[in-house]
């Protein structure tokens, strides 16, 4: 048997886990963003543009730069804030949004919604802070808040597999994948998952046209296999039951 290849492998990886981590020779959610944005940026998909729900095409009318910059935040912020902020120093900050906006301003006789910009969802920011930072807390076996060395190769394993499996449903590598080839490709692989589960995962990672993009796609894999992990752990006879006491159960599943 020769060693050899596994040797040269690992060392290399402990080269690059080196460089990534520094001095402290673990890899925190910071680290392992650049990372991941520096190796896969072309994995993920372009900055990626919906059209508004209850759009009407013939009073698009995008009422300007500034409120379409806010995407209407300010007014629902005046909706919400107006009556708590009277008579304190941020009252004109809201009056001053609705003075541009009036009430039913939004409307249109025909009851098309005017002043609403498709919502544009920036996609091209890399991996987001939440999927780095869960990706860290569940392969973060000993909850030092970091990756040390086989904690990083564990996961550098999985994302590797689990970017494997998204380029089979995503041949033209558009950085994204159908909702409804989750299924398949969670089944490619190994999870085999019933359909009321399936369902919530195309709500919780899907975007408005049904696609689940390659950082989401991750996310949903790496939860998948930690909640299973933590599961087996305590169904150590494999009868499909597990017993948690709460404070367990939390303790097990907070840091995700
Ligand atoms: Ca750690």
């Amino acid at each position: 048997m020769d060693p050899k290849p596994k040797d040269a492998h690992n060392e290399s990886l402990l080269k690059l886990f080196k460089s990534i981590a520094g001095p402290d020779m673990e890899v925190d959610w910071m680290e392992l963003k650049r990372i991941l944005d520096h190796s896969m940026k072309d994995d993920l998909p372009k900055t990626t543009s919906y059209t508004p729900l209850n759009y009407s095409q013939q009073n698009a009318d995008y009422g300007g730069p500034a409120q379409g910059s806010e995407g209407g935040g300010l007014n629902i912020l005046a909706l919400l804030c107006g009556p708590f902020c009277k008579g304190t120093p941020f009252e004109s900050i809201f009056s001053e949004s609705n003075e541009q906006s009036p009430g039913n301003a939004n409307q249109t006789k025909a009851g098309g919604y005017i002043g609403l910009p498709p919502v544009i969802v920036e996609e091209n920011n890399g991996f987001s802070k939440d999927v780095c930072r869960s990706m860290v807390a569940m392969m973060d076996v000993d909850q030092s808040g970091k990756l040390g060395f086989e904690e990083f190769e564990a996961l550098l394993n999985d994302i590797a597999k689990w970017k494997a499996v998204f380029k089979l449903y995503d041949p033209e590598q558009t950085g994204r994948i159908d909702g409804f080839k989750l299924r398949d490709a969670l089944n490619s692989a190994g999870y085999h998952l019933n359909n009321r589960i399936l369902n919530a995962l195309a709500h919780r990672y899907g975007s408005r046209d049904g696609k689940i993009s390659f950082d989401d796609f991750l996310m949903c894999a790496v939860k998948i296999r930690t909640y299973i992990d933590i599961f087996k752990q305590r169904d150590t006879e494999n009868k499909d039951v597990a017993t948690f006491s709460m404070d367990e159960w939390i303790e097990k599943t907070i840091y995700s």
